[in-house]
């Protein structure tokens, strides 16, 4: 299903006019609105291909109906999601959950859509039909260097795709880890862990960045070999220039401050791309700022001080990605909700007094630090990032547009109601 330029155009007549009142008393009360808009129109966020369909958990899985059935339909999804929202031009692959049959004809689809390839995903935490051998106690880690070669191949694997896409990264999540104390030797795990790693970074081609994810739990509960954003930066470090480390805002123990560790990594020019989800409890892969806003507004901060310190491209210097999933919402509003939350938070960090912050700091005057930022965070610039949708000839009111379109009816007729898309 395509999106029409003339129905969107229908839509953003009927709120144009309350947009035009918002933004103006906005560019009233904001001096640099215009540039705030310029920036959240340049901002773009890419959407895993494995968040189309419902999530679920071990429990059971209610599909919403009109899930995308393959790589085309999913490339679909991320298209409408781009023209309602003119901040969502790339995809994001899991392999092997989704593997290109014919890569130059799923090149010109995506870029039909305006859309391009992003990092590209291996998968060593599930067995795979016909595989040699299981990686039921790891993958990179294994005390068994056939399957330790084996996830490294699937990785080269992974990387000739992206290559025939036009990617130019690759992320490396391992479940490795371990159960219970004693399963594991941890030096000779970090060690082979490291060597796998050191195979496929020799793969890499020039221009292309890996990221590696590190995650404190889940599905080993005792021990993580890339358990946390230290382990991640010692991998990066030793691989080479090429390596990053990669944050998903999910995969941190209960309250660490993530703001302080992105601000840590991007000094140290380690940071390298971000997965945004929220959550309460663990890695619970819920809408980008549905619990806890102020926290990503507070990354986000610390993102746009450290990347303007640097002179960075803050669209294209790092990898910017949604890894979300959703049991009891449409996947497609979700991720349009969860659009919609990054690009407030954005414009909230552009918001903030940076040389009155230093100033305060200086001063040790905490009262008027905590006010500058708090101020940035309460203001209302829903207005904004419509204004950007506008400029970009994406629509008003996404959601607004989805629903009175009934885009996820016609979903249905055009692909049935029981179809489940690939992904966890
Ligand atoms: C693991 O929880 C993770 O965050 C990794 O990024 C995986 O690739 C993705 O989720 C799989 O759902
Ligand atoms: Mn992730």
């Amino acid at each position: 299903m395509r999106v029409d330029n003339s129905s969107i155009a229908a839509h953003n007549e009927k709120g144009a006019k309350a947009q035009q009142q918002r933004f103006s008393f906005l560019q009233d009360t904001i001096p640099n609105a215009s540039a705030i808009v310029d920036k959240l129109v340049a901002f773009q966020v890419a959407i895993p291909s494995w968040a189309l369909g419902t999530g679920g958990t071990r429990f059971g899985r209610f599909s919403e109906g009109g899930e995308p059935r393959n790589l085309e339909e999913k490339i679909e999804d991320v298209g409408l999601l781009h023209a309602l929202t003119g901040s969502a031009n790339a995809i994001s692959l899991h392999i092997p959950w989704d593997i290109p049959k014919d890569a130059v004809a799923t090149k010109q689809l995506a870029a039909s859509f305006g859309l391009r390839f992003d990092a590209m995903n291996s998968n060593t935490f599930q067995d795979q039909a016909g595989q040699a051998l299981s990686y039921k106690f790891g993958s990179m880690q294994h005390v068994n260097k056939a399957v330790r070669q084996q996830a490294v191949d699937h990785n080269l694997e992974v990387i000739q795709y992206g290559k025939d896409l036009g990617s130019q990264s690759l992320t490396v999540w391992l479940s490795d880890g371990s159960c219970f104390p004693g399963q594991l030797n941890f030096r000779q795990a970090f060690q082979n862990t490291l060597e796998s790693l050191q195979k496929v970074y020799k793969a890499l081609p020039e221009d292309w960045k890996v990221f590696v994810e590190y995650k404190a739990f889940e599905p080993n509960f005792y021990s993580t070999t890339v358990g946390d954003w230290g382990q991640s930066y010692l991998y990066a470090s030793k691989l080479g220039p090429k390596a990053y480390t990669l944050v998903d805002l999910g995969h941190h123990l209960p309250n660490a401050n993530i703001e302080q560790i992105v601000a840590l990594l991007l000094m140290e020019g380690k940071l390298g791309g971000f997965h945004f989800n929220d959550s309460k409890y663990g890695d619970d892969d819920l809408t980008v700022g549905s619990i806890k806003p102020y926290q990503l507004f507070l990354i986000f901060s610390e993102l746009v001080e450290g990347m303007d310190a640097k002179g960075m491209n803050h669209t294209t210097d790092l990898g910017w990605m949604i890894d979300a999933s959703h049991n009891v919402k449409d996947p497609l509003e979700d991720l349009l909700q969860s659009l919609d939350a990054i690009l407030i938070a954005y414009a909230q960090a552009l918001l903030v007094d940076r040389k009155a912050l230093a100033a305060a700091q200086a001063n040790n005057d905490v009262t008027t630090c905590q006010n500058i930022l708090q101020d940035a965070f309460r203001t209302d610039v829903r207005g904004l990032v419509a204004q950007a949708r506008l400029k970009a000839g994406a629509a008003i009111d996404p959601i607004g547009y989805f629903r009175n379109n009934s885009v996820r009816g016609n979903l249905i007729k055009e692909r049935g109601k029981g179809g489940v898309a690939t992904g966890l």
